[in-house]
């Protein structure tokens, strides 16, 4: 029997696991700060809720398989498309603007994983219903206030942010319509793994000629808004945006975190408008950490109306590894409070009736369950999974009606009545 994992997968040990909860802890009460809600849906999709055709990584590694009736089932890669769902089921009775939050298990299937995990717990917060950068500011301001709650500074990270209309302006002027923006924003955003060349070739292939091909690239190769202004021209280019966007965040307190480039795209066919990325900037590890846009088109993709609607996906795997390296992730103790240990077996009995004191108190009570173990074990044990109090039960003492408490941290010894405990 092999005792890994399937490959690409993580078993999670308790210690593990503590740190996991920590993490969405930051993420929940980041959504609570900002009055989202907390929603779920099923790991399993119908597959043809991902099919898209604008050759994205995302569908290319569809974890896909048939149920024993023949359906072409998915484990979800992503929520959005739930979400879109979810919010098409109740479109009409539901109050808008919706701001919900989630924390589900996503999986990819690459055939090489060199390493990468199948599978994340990606946190999720989505607006559906405000039309306005207002959006995008508020789920940046999340974003930040989850760095800040985990101790990572703006010297730690940086947000990037971009359009995707400044790209859907320079096609426009080369007279290409606006069908060949998600697969032209696919290909461009592919130009961090692949060569120019390669890129250059798929664009042609979609039938980008060469003269738009070079603005498109060298759009995408700018760094300040000025030099973008300058070869999107004038009218209506997103940038105007980006600088509302820039203005509302200075008033969040966020500015600084964030920074234009026009380089950004993202890889994801759906995203409209404004799109953002976080990555870290110190340490070995420059990958990205989460990202998110606008996607105000995406319901009508499944035969509803659509609704403005923007987000952020945020993986755990990425930000654990990073707080490991700035050292920023905690020592989390078990929680125990009382290890409960009776000298002899005859005292098992009086054992759990305080056990069960104990517990209706809601304190955490490790009831020692083997009998002739001794009062050494004890103590070493109780010191092990981290107990504040080790409570002894020893026949002298039963005898009158009381318990040893000790408090592990103080060594300090009392002797107390259970009732009073
Ligand atoms: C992705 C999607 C699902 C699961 C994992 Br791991 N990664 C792409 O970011």
């Amino acid at each position: 029997m092999n005792l890994s994992p399937p490959r690409g997968t993580r078993d999670v040990f308790p210690e593990d696991l503590r740190l996991r909860a920590w993490l969405f802890g930051h993420f929940r009460q980041v959504g609570r700060l900002f009055g989202f809600e907390e929603y779920d849906a099923p790991v399993v999709e119908s597959a043809d809720l991902y099919v898209r055709k604008a050759g994205e990584e995302i569908v290319d590694q569809l974890y896909v398989f048939q149920d024993k009736s023949g359906r072409e089932l998915a484990l979800r890669p992503e929520m959005t498309p739930s979400l879109a769902r979810m919010i098409l089921q109740r479109a009409g009775s539901l109050p808008l603007p919706v701001k919900w939050f989630s924390l589900p298990q996503c999986w990819r299937y690459e055939r090489m994983t060199r390493g990468r995990t199948r599978e994340h717990y990606q946190w999720n917060m989505d607006i559906i219903g405000v039309d306005d950068v207002t959006a995008e500011a508020e789920l940046l301001a999340a974003l930040v206030t989850f760095f800040r709650g985990v101790g990572l500074t703006q010297d730690n990270i940086q947000i990037r942010i971009s359009n995707r209309r400044l790209l859907q302006a320079v096609l426009a002027a080369a007279g290409i319509g606006d069908d060949l923006l998600a697969p032209v924003c696919v290909l461009v955003d592919k130009l961090e793994k692949v060569s120019r060349d390669a890129v250059e070739a798929e664009l042609a292939e979609l039938g980008v000629d060469a003269a738009a091909i070079d603005s498109v690239l060298e759009v995408a190769s700018c760094n300040t808004l000025e030099d973008a202004a300058k070869l999107a021209g004038e009218g209506d280019n997103g940038l105007d945006e980006i600088g509302r966007l820039l203005d509302l965040a200075s008033q969040y307190g966020i500015a600084e975190w964030l920074q234009f480039d026009a380089s950004l795209v993202r890889g994801l066919a759906y995203y409209t408008g404004i799109v953002f990325e976080a990555k870290a900037i110190t340490g070995d590890l420059h990958r990205a950490i989460c990202g998110g846009g606008r996607y105000d088109r995406l319901l009508s993709t499944f035969g509803g109306k659509d609704l403005p609607a923007c987000g952020f996906g945020f993986g755990d795997p990425v930000i654990l590894e990073i707080l490991k390296d700035l050292d920023l992730l905690p020592t989390l103790p078990r929680g125990i409070d009382d290890v409960v240990f009776a000298f002899e077996a005859s005292l098992r009995g009086p054992a759990q009736d305080v056990a069960n004191r104990l517990r209706n108190a809601g304190r955490s009570v490790d009831l020692v369950l083997e009998d002739g173990k001794r009062m050494k074990w004890a103590f070493r044990h109780a010191d092990n999974v981290g107990a504040s109090r080790i409570v002894l039960l020893a026949p002298d003492e039963w005898a009158k009606g009381v318990v040893k408490v000790r408090d592990l941290a103080s060594g300090k010894e009392t002797e107390v009545s259970p009732a009073d405990l």
